[in-house]
């Protein structure tokens, strides 16, 4: 059974992306009535407001990296508060913000894993791999490399956090909706434990095997990390991201892929991250992301 004490924790930051506007994303996701939605699926939820950290400067990269310092104090924060309601026997839900904060989040996980004994298992909802690094990165925005820098591959404030290095193993991420990645990442990846369901992978099974083959096993001793970049899905329905990439698993299939991590009742923690209403229309893609959240918390258009 999943845990039903849920904590809300809003991280108003653009850190560590290419494009303005993911700092309006808990907002967005308030607006769109998260919090009522989980109430009204039966969960305790309580809204803990926003982490505070520093405003985004708009600079260039320094070595391979923009914003490193600025990346490293929000991503303390959320560090701290990740495992903090862990470690009170909450499921955090993050609500960001752009991917680099996913470093935060998911290195508290692994901490709090290696606390509890629990297998830790990370779903990466993604359209990128996020395997980037200084030198293979095209753009030194950090979105791009929170995967890496979790494995170990990265500056050694961010590989780190948490005072475990690697902060966690490749061999824990099952990456999936995968349709853009940068030439010298695409190296890394093929190099790392990382399982990638890309979308040519989708195509050819179904979501419905692919999701199999994710979640394939876990059992009562896994605790599973989802962490949702909102550009996952196809930018016809979500609109509201900074990096689109056509090609993305649609309505139904993100429902699917939604009800059946739901179903292995093992969800532990949740990223909703890179929603960015600066691009949305009518806060859509806010409204979205909360329909497959209730989806991940047991909401099902399952009849029979
Ligand atoms: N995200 N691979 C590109 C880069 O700049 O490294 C895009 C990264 C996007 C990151 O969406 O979380
Ligand atoms: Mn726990
Ligand atoms: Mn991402
Ligand atoms: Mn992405």
């Amino acid at each position: 059974m999943v845990n039903k004490a849920i904590s809300l924790i809003g991280v108003p930051t653009d850190i560590g992306a290419g494009h303005r506007g993911a700092s309006m994303g808990p907002e967005a996701l308030r607006v769109a009535n998260l919090a009522a939605r989980l109430t009204r699926r039966g969960l305790d939820v309580v809204d803990r407001g926003n982490l505070q950290g520093p405003l985004n400067p708009w600079q260039p990269p320094v070595n391979g990296y923009r914003h490193l310092p600025e990346v490293v104090a929000w991503n303390q924060a959320v560090h701290e508060a990740i495992y903090a309601e862990l470690a009170d026997g909450r499921l955090p839900i993050m609500l960001g913000g752009d991917h680099c904060l996913a470093i935060g989040s998911i290195s508290a996980v692994a901490r709090h894993c290696r606390d509890t004994g629990k297998t830790l298992r990370v779903l990466w909802l993604d359209a990128h791999a996020d395997f980037n690094t200084a030198e293979a990165t095209p753009s030194g925005n950090i979105h791009g490399m929170p995967v890496a820098c979790l494995c170990g591959n990265g500056p050694q404030e961010l590989i780190s956090m948490g005072g475990h290095v690697p902060a966690t193993t490749a061999d824990v991420f099952r990456q999936i909706g995968i349709r853009s990645v940068d030439e010298g990442e695409k190296r890394l990846v093929r190099e790392s434990q990382v399982s990638i369901f890309d979308m040519r992978h989708i195509d050819e099974v179904g979501m419905k095997r692919t999701m199999e083959e994710a979640l394939s096993g876990i059992d009562e001793n896994t605790h599973l990390h989802v962490s949702f970049d909102v550009d996952f899905l196809d930018p016809t329905i979500a609109p509201g991201v900074g990096t689109t990439v056509r090609g993305g698993p649609n309505y139904r299939e993100a429902q699917l892929c939604m009800e059946m991590i739901a179903d292995s009742g093992r969800v532990g923690s949740l990223d909703i991250v890179e929603l960015n209403p600066a691009f949305d229309k009518k806060n859509q893609t806010a409204r979205l992301a909360v329909d497959l959240v209730e989806s991940l918390f047991g909401k099902s258009t399952l009849i029979r």
